[in-house]
């Protein structure tokens, strides 16, 4: 199979619920050599998000959803043994704390980013999904964090991403932490107007971001 047709066989298994078919999509990928980021991002997080806009148009319900997503999580638990290190560094990159934002269980996209920040070398900190601020704030200085990740992904949400920056803010330890954005409704322009450091668009940029962040 080539590339491609791997890619379309994941978007496939997304649109049909089809969990057994995402993991046999996910081994073909790893037998046939594709970069397993590649398949994530380009075939099953493109179809989820496609699931999503099925939804918001009613084509699709809450039960298809949640079928969707466990095929991508089994398919991704096949991937993520396969992603490969960074550059071998003696020393952790950074220390990272990353959770979904408060209000907000959507924990697929974080998921991954957590699990590549850890692949990258970074000391990963994952305060798993629905996160208060304060649990936020409080692992952020217990661990000396470099940086404080956090994902929404309901507009709902979202306005928690910006009173996270303030809690940090009050807690005096805005000034040692660098933040992250991320998740689907989230922008640069986001990121730029709650006065978020950076905003990364999928997991690969998270990446990029973060090593960008802690070597400024
Ligand atoms: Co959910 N849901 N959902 N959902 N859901 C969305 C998000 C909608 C957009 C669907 C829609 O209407 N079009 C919508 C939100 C609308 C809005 O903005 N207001 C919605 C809704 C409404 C809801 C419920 C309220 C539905 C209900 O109960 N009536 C409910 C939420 C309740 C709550 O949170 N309090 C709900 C529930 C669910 C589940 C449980 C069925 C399931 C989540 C399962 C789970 O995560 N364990 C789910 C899913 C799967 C989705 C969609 C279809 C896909 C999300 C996903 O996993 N994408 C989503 C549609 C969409 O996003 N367009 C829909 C794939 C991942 C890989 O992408 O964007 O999350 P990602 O992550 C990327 C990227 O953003 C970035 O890197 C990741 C990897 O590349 N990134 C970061 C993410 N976090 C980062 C943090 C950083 O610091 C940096 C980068």
């Amino acid at each position: 199979m080539s590339k491609d047709e791997i890619i379309k066989a994941a978007k496939e298994a997304i649109h049909s619920f089809d969990a057994d078919k995402a993991v046999e999509v996910a081994k073909k990928a790893i037998e046939e050599g594709v970069d397993p980021v590649e398949v994530i991002e380009k075939g099953f997080t493109v179809a989820m998000r496609e699931v999503g806009d099925l939804f918001d148009q009613e084509k699709l319900f809450l039960p298809h959803v949640m079928a969707a997503a466990e095929a991508m999580k089994a398919a991704i638990n096949e991937l993520t043994p396969h992603i490969k290190a960074g550059a071998k560094t003696s020393e952790a990159m950074g220390t990272v704390v990353i959770g979904t934002i408060e209000g907000d269980i959507h924990s697929i996209g974080k998921d991954i980013v957590a699990t590549m920040l850890k692949i990258a070398g970074f000391d990963v900190y994952d305060l798993g999904r629905d996160v208060p601020l304060t649990e936020f704030v409080n692992k952020a200085k217990e661990v000396n964090a470099n940086i404080v990740g956090s994902s929404a992904l309901m507009t709902t949400t979202m306005p928690n991403q910006k009173a996270l920056e303030e809690s940090l803010k009050r807690a005096g330890i805005r000034e040692k932490v660098k933040t992250m954005v991320g998740g689907a409704p989230a922008t640069q322009e986001w990121a730029d107007k709650i006065g978020a450091d950076a905003y990364a668009e999928n997991a690969s940029e998270a990446i990029l971001k973060a090593k960008e962040l802690v070597t400024k």
